[in-house]
């Protein structure tokens, strides 16, 4: 696939900030990271310090086209799955699903990529000019943090929201597995705090959602806000109204020749963890195993993991910060 051989790709190992970054890091509040040993308040929220030089970057030198698509979510929170169904819906005439379709052997990491990591990492300014259309990118950046040329284009966004509890566990497993071990273990209990203050990547995470949502309110042609539980619930719904607003709407011959469910399969959690690329291969996220990626796509699955105490933390947390926004979660 051109989308991804035609861009050098970044390594994602921790490099030398460049010394003007490191000028701007100085400045920021900072709290103890994740995966990192520092995590820094940056526009307001909460980022890695590679992260802060590429989104600078791609701040400056993204220009977003009327006809590209941007993939949102804040970490763990259903992001390859989201990748996957875009990337399969906008694609779907060029490719037959059981024999070429790129899903089969490359991770959705590697066909909707991230703007603020592979993309413009390191300091470097890709060439997307050879990028088919429309293009599909990836971020984890909070709404307000988008390029001017997002909001100021006709550019779509797509977000995919997961509630706070499942996307915890998510976050604290992937992150226990990936963590430098010089960085010592993190408990789950430590995590749980840092995680209710907002310090996590890209958080506060009421923020992100809030965001977002509040957006695809206003303006309902440039912000499609989704669910991971709801999309569980119904897939053929969702992706429905997801290629609606990717301006690839099934027609009902597809509908009736089974082509949505043939993409929801493609795409499922079963189907591509069993996969070759997503068993054994590497560096869809930075150098880490695609594997990890692929834990238990459940909802509630918290319900292992919480005592009462957290429960009634993270409920507390959640009715306090979405009050009024009318935004709400299924938690089972
Ligand atoms: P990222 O932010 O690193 O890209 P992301 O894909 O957003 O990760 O989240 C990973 C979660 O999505 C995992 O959830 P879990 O830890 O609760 O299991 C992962 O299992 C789940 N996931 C991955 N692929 C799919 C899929 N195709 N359908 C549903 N859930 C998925």
């Amino acid at each position: 696939m051109a989308i991804v051989y035609n861009i050098a790709e970044a390594s994602h190992a921790e490099e030398e900030i460049a010394p003007e970054f490191k000028e701007i890091l100085s400045s920021l509040p900072t709290e103890k990271g994740w995966r990192t040993p520092n995590l820094y308040l940056f526009q307001g929220f909460w980022c890695q310090p590679k992260e802060i030089q590429a989104i600078i970057s791609v701040q400056n030198h993204y220009k977003a086209k009327d006809s590209d698509v941007i993939v949102a979510t804040i970490p763990k929170s259903g992001t390859t799955w989201l990748k996957a169904l875009c990337f399969a819906i906008v694609n779907r005439e060029k490719f037959d699903y059981q024999k070429n379709h790129p899903l089969l052997t490359s991770n959705p990491h590697e066909l909707v990529l991230f703007l603020e990591y592979k993309l413009y990492a390191n300091n470097q300014i890709p060439d997307l000019s050879t990028l088919p259309t429309p293009r599909l990118f990836a971020t984890h950046m909070p709404l307000g943090a988008l390029p001017e040329s997002v909001r100021e284009s006709d550019s779509k966004v797509v977000y995919l929201c997961r509630n706070p509890f499942d996307t915890f566990v998510s976050i604290w497993h992937y992150l226990c597995k990936i963590r430098p071990e010089s960085l010592g273990p993190l408990s789950l209990e430590e995590a749980f705090d840092m995680y209710c203050r907002g310090v996590i990547g890209y958080g506060p995470y009421w923020d992100h959602m809030l965001g977002y949502w509040r957006e695809s309110i206003e303006k309902p042609h440039k912000v499609l806000f989704l669910k991971y539980e709801e999309m569980k619930e119904d897939t053929t719904l969702y992706m429905k109204k997801l290629a609606e607003f990717l301006g690839f709407p099934f027609s009902l011959e597809e509908e009736k020749y089974g082509v949505i469910e043939e993409i929801s399969k493609l795409c499922s959690f079963e189907h591509l963890k069993e996969l070759e690329v997503n068993k054994k291969g590497k560096g869809a996220i930075a150098h880490f195993e695609n594997k990890n990626l692929f834990r238990k796509g459940e909802v509630g699955d918290w319900v292992n993991y919480f005592s009462p105490s957290m429960v009634e933390r993270l409920t507390n947390i959640m009715e306090e910060k979405l009050a009024g926004s009318g935004l709400s979660f299924k938690l089972f």
